[in-house]
């Protein structure tokens, strides 16, 4: 799909800020995509959509999660998890987008996953680094980002696992499987 054409798509699922949060994604991630030699047109693809079902109604997104038989385990979990896998679904269903990598990108933005593909890692890093973040700690992940791809997803997933913890909040199985995945197989991947 033309990249205008997705963004229109996409501005009218979204607010404005969270449409500017999109575009600033966007850019990032075609930034990554250059630098660590990810196919760019579906980074570019992947980033526009990512927060496609951010704004969609718990139920339906539910839903969508029954029917698609995906992890149970996420109706256990804060619903701000859940607009990643219905958003990958939505955007095959209602986009039209078909490519897998893609898709998947979009369905483990949240909360990674072991064994990511280059594109998952891109799309993750960049919504987390994109330049209207502004967390503690968000400088020293971008410093990383111009070295080491694999150090500086690990560098938030576990600002982000640190975030929940300080909150108290729970942490999702698969955001801790994410990091130790990054710390047992180490950074060559
Ligand atoms: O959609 P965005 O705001 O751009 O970013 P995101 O898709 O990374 O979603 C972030 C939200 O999800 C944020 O409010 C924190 C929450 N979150 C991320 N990982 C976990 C989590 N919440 C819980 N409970 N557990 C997690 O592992
Ligand atoms: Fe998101
Ligand atoms: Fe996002």
């Amino acid at each position: 799909m033309e990249r205008n054409k997705a963004l229109e798509i996409v501005k009218a699922q979204l607010t404005d800020k969270r449409y500017v949060h999109t575009l600033g994604v966007t850019e990032t991630a075609v930034n990554l995509a250059k630098q660590y030699g990810a196919d760019i047109q579906k980074a570019e693809l992947a980033a526009i959509f990512h927060d496609y079902a951010k704004f969609r109604p718990k139920e339906e997104m539910k839903k969508i999660l029954l029917e698609e038989k995906e992890d149970d385990r996420l109706f256990d979990f804060h619903h701000e998890l859940w607009h990643a896998p219905a958003g990958a679904v939505l955007v095959r269903r209602e986009a039209g987008i078909k490519d897998k990598e893609v898709l998947s990108a979009i369905r483990w933005h949240t909360t990674g996953r072991p064994g990511m593909t280059l594109l998952e890692k891109i799309v993750y890093l960049a919504d987390y680094i994109e330049p209207g973040r502004l967390f503690p700690g968000v400088e020293e992940v971008r410093k990383i980002a111009e070295q080491n791809l694999n150090q500086a997803v690990l560098a938030a997933v576990k600002n982000s696992i640190l975030f929940l913890m300080g909150k108290q909040q729970p942490v999702f199985p698969v955001t801790m499987d994410t990091y130790n995945d990054f710390i047992q197989n180490g950074d060559d991947g």
